[in-house]
């Protein structure tokens, strides 16, 4: 039987979690961040509803830049991870019921095989669409996107295609029209780097890469990536849908403006890399439970320091971590001199796992 995959990705969802909690948010513009605390206002925004992105505001923008485009009645609020991947968790728990291959892919994302479910037949794949989204909406509040398709790079594409609270099918036979006329940016996998380096052989549209040979993107990407967009642009990209062991670590290097040992110089640079990191650590489905200093020095030696963390830990606490090691590691040379630094996070558990149930109860 050929497969058929739904792929779910909830709404907004830290922002809309903190709408269902607190129901007079809804209809005005709302931005849940991660502040990185130097100023009352310096951070990144995490999830934006869709009154707030009529605005302009996005995820990932700086909490100033937000704020300049966002009407006075706009409520901002911190983010309250361990409460989302508590929520996260109870969600992925409703979807592990239907007893189908699932793979939770972040805090907000899961794929699940549905062929032997449905039977192979795409009606009725449609209506396990509709209970998923009936389910999670009675038992959360919450809506969510859903696609469904012959594969998860498809079903993926087809959830993002209708926001929020979206159901978009797209069937063997539709696949070619789906993908055709969309930008290659919306294949899962393409990044700034990549869309650019397609406009320069004006590769526009998912249709123009998939009339490219298996050849030309060799020479443009090299042999792994130019055969999964040599599959994917054609819609027949496939894969086993099943758990993958967790990676090892997340991390992110930067180069100082200067060559410099002043604490309070590193840590500028430092915190803006780390509430980057941070950020994706949050939209991922871990919880890091080490934090680690990278400090590559003047005379090219890279030194790593580490240490533990509460899993959950607020970006505060990391850079609290994070100043302390960098302050100690300093102290064991005064001619030490820094180029570049960055940081590591590791020691990664899933949030949805067994081990993370009494933590969250700490508070
Ligand atoms: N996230 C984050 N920082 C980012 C992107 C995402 O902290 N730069 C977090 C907050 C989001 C969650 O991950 O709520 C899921 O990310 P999505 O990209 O799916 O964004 P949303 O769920 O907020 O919105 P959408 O309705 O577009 O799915
Ligand atoms: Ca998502
Ligand atoms: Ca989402």
């Amino acid at each position: 039987m050929p497969r058929i995959v739904l792929f779910l990705d909830l709404d907004y969802f830290f922002a809309q979690v903190e709408e269902v909690e607190n129901p007079e948010l809804r209809g005005k513009p709302l931005c849940v961040c991660v502040f990185s605390g130097r100023t009352s206002d310096s951070g990144v925004v995490s999830s934006a509803n869709y009154v707030a992105r009529r605005f302009g505001v996005k995820a990932g923008m700086p909490i100033k830049a937000a704020k300049k485009l966002l009407p006075e009645e706009s409520v901002i609020l911190p983010v309250r991870l361990e409460h989302y991947a508590t929520v996260s968790r109870q969600i992925m728990a409703n979807l592990k019921k239907f007893n189908t291959p699932l793979r939770v892919e972040s805090i907000d994302e899961a794929v699940m095989d549905i062929t032997q479910a449905v039977g192979g037949d795409y009606i009725e794949a449609e209506k396990f669409a509709k209970k998923v989204k009936e389910i999670i909406r009675a038992n959360f509040g919450l809506t969510c996107s859903i696609g469904v398709g012959p594969n998860r790079v498809i079903a993926k594409m087809a959830a993002d295609y209708s926001k929020p609270d979206g159901l978009t099918v797209v069937k063997p036979e539709n696949v070619e029209e789906f993908l055709r006329d969309l930008p290659v940016k919306n294949l899962p996998g393409i990044g700034a780097k990549t869309e650019t380096l397609l406009a320069e052989h004006q590769i526009k549209t998912i249709g123009d890469l998939s009339r490219q040979s298996l050849e030309k993107l060799e020479e443009l990407f090299g042999p792994k990536k130019a055969q999964y967009l040599y599959l994917a642009s054609r819609g027949i990209y496939d894969e086993v849908i099943e758990e993958r062991p967790p990676p090892k670590q997340l991390s992110k290097i930067v180069t100082l403006k200067r060559n410099t040992r002043e604490v309070e110089e590193v840590m500028e640079t430092l915190a803006a890399a780390t509430s980057e990191a941070y950020s994706r650590l949050a939209s991922s489905k871990f919880f890091a439970s080490k934090i680690g200093l990278i400090a590559i020095t003047t005379r090219l030696e890279t030194i790593t320091r580490q240490a533990d963390i509460r899993l959950g830990a607020t970006l505060d606490e990391v850079l609290r971590s994070l100043r302390l090691l960098l302050t100690k590691l300093l102290e064991t040379d005064e001619k030490m001199m820094l180029r570049r630094v960055g940081v590591r996070f590791s020691g990664l558990k899933p949030v949805s796992g067994q081990t993370s149930l009494n933590i969250f109860s700490e508070g």
